[in-house]
């Protein structure tokens, strides 16, 4: 079989077909041209769409410069601000820490100052309490010399009423008058209570009847007031108040005679120092705050 082309090739060619290359060929320029066209177009609209665009980037860059450079005066006067701020707040804290240093400088001269005061304030009061001490003791000291004075000039008294009884006596006179309510014995006149009384109340209420809690010294004198007495017991002039076992009459004179009832006197429970005649007539130490109903007074009788 035959290629048609090899037939083709074969022939010259006419005419027509140099008219239709021709046409092909100027149809295939303007082809070309507009591609060209085309292009340059393309190439001005891209180059154009660069340069708006650039300048659009240049734009931004240099609006953003300029808002960089705004942010950055303003950080530099922020920053200056902010450092002056500083420094004024480091100058109030320094000035803040010294009158803080101050303030603890007179606290502690305050404290110091109070525990000076404290220390002479204890010694002032140690100082009065010894004052006090000693003008108590100067009281005291008084006090008993006041009262061992009015003893020993009671006792003087006593003694020269007794003289001058003696002496009336010798002379023939009776010396045995008592006041109503007493009963005279010898020199003497006795009173015979009979009230509940503890021992003191006992002593001042002889005091009162110008008389005193009953001293014995002989045994007519115990025998005499072992008649009256009272069968529950009276007090009597005598107690070891000072020195325990230390016995002293209301006359001041010495224990020159006793009656003790057998294993007396035993200071027995929390201390017994004032002495009572018992119903017997027998002595006993009793409990000063005892109330006896029998209590004994006596008193120089008058001539
Ligand atoms: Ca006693
Ligand atoms: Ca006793």
């Amino acid at each position: 079989m035959m290629n048609p082309h090899s037939q083709e090739e074969g022939r010259e060619p006419g005419p027509e077909v140099e008219q239709q290359d021709v046409m092909m060929l100027h149809r295939r320029q303007r082809q070309c041209s507009r591609q060209a066209v085309q292009i340059a177009v393309s190439a001005l609209v891209t180059a154009a769409l660069w340069a708006g665009l650039l300048t659009l980037i240049l734009l931004w860059h240099w609006e953003t410069m300029q808002d960089l450079k705004q942010l950055g005066d303003t950080a530099v006067l922020n920053i200056s601000q902010v450092s002056k701020d500083l420094e004024r707040h480091k100058a109030d804290q320094m000035a803040q820490k010294s009158q803080a240093s101050q303030m603890l400088q007179n606290m502690e001269k305050i404290q110091a100052e109070q525990k000076r005061m404290k220390t002479q304030d204890s010694e002032l009061s140690r100082n009065l309490d010894g004052l006090q001490e000693d003008l108590s003791n100067l009281k005291s000291q008084g006090l008993n010399e006041r009262r061992t004075a009015l003893d020993s000039l009671e006792r003087l008294q006593e003694e020269v009423a007794k003289l001058w009884i003696e002496l009336r006596i010798s002379n023939g006179s009776m010396c045995n008058t008592c006041p109503e309510k007493w009963v005279n014995f010898q020199w003497k006149c006795y009173y015979f209570g009979e009230s509940a009384k503890k021992w003191i109340q006992a002593r001042y209420t002889c005091s009162s009847l110008q008389g005193r809690l009953v001293s014995i010294h002989n045994q007519e004198e115990q025998d005499f007031l072992a008649k009256h007495i009272n069968e529950k017991g009276s007090w009597i002039g005598l107690r070891d108040l000072n020195i325990e076992g230390e016995f002293v009459w209301m006359d001041e004179n010495p224990l020159d005679y006793s009656n003790w009832q057998t294993g007396e006197p035993n200071n027995g429970g929390e201390g017994e120092d004032c002495v009572m005649m018992l119903g017997s007539g027998k002595w006993n130490d009793a409990f000063c705050n005892s109330y006896l109903d029998g209590w004994i007074c006596d008193q120089l009788a008058t001539c």
